[in-house]
């Protein structure tokens, strides 16, 4: 009997095609509810590093799409861990398979209720990766910050290395380049 997962996650895999839609463009590949089937899917995919430039892999609670749009993720944020160039070869493999093991082992304590999924986008000017959440409100701090010191803690990345907090809101409408950073670890 294989080993159950505590929620059913879906992944995502987005390629930008210029001719079609940015919601066109994300693509669900798969789902699974067991630690066996997560592995068999880990092993079967490209690594984030082989990923074409322009190119993201998402994995969420299934139900819920990865984009900002979706009822869940309307009102959230996201904890957003931006890479150097460099750290594509070195960091970006590691920090993405300790990330889908947070969100598939409910690493977040009484907080795993709040994570609606994870993405990584494979960029030229850095690599990003976001965990998103379900409540960006200030009322809903604590649990925020609970993520996000999990999130330094299972990395292993100390206070020289800064992780922002941002709501989708303020990132869909952002007019520059950066965008609000709600909280900062
Ligand atoms: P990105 O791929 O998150 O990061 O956003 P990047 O700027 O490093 O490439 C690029 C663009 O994709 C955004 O400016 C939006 O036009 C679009 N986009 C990204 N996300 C996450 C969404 C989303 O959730 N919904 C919609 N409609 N567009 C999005």
């Amino acid at each position: 009997i294989k080993h159950p997962l505590h929620n059913k996650w879906t992944l995502w895999y987005f390629e930008n095609d210029k001719n079609k839609g940015w919601e066109e463009n994300q693509r669900e590949i798969t789902s699974f509810s067991t630690v066996e089937d997560f592995w068999c899917v880990f092993n079967h995919i490209k690594q984030a590093s082989d990923l074409r430039v322009g190119c993201d892999y998402s994995l969420f609670k299934s139900g819920i799409r990865p984009m900002w749009e979706d009822e869940t993720n309307k009102n959230g944020g996201r904890w957003l861990i931006s890479l150097d160039r460099k750290q594509r070869s070195s960091e970006l493999n590691a920090f993405w398979l300790e990330i889908l093991l947070c969100l598939i082992g409910e690493a977040f304590d009484d907080y795993s209720e709040d994570i609606c999924g994870a993405v990584v986008n494979v960029r030229a000017k850095g690599d990003k990766i976001g965990i998103w959440t379900v409540d960006a409100s200030r009322s809903k701090s604590d649990g925020i910050l609970s993520i996000g010191r999990k999130i330094k803690e299972r990395l292993g990345i100390g206070a020289e290395y800064q992780i922002v907090y941002q709501s989708h809101r303020d990132t869909a409408s952002r007019t520059s380049s950066t965008s609000k950073n709600s909280f900062t670890l």
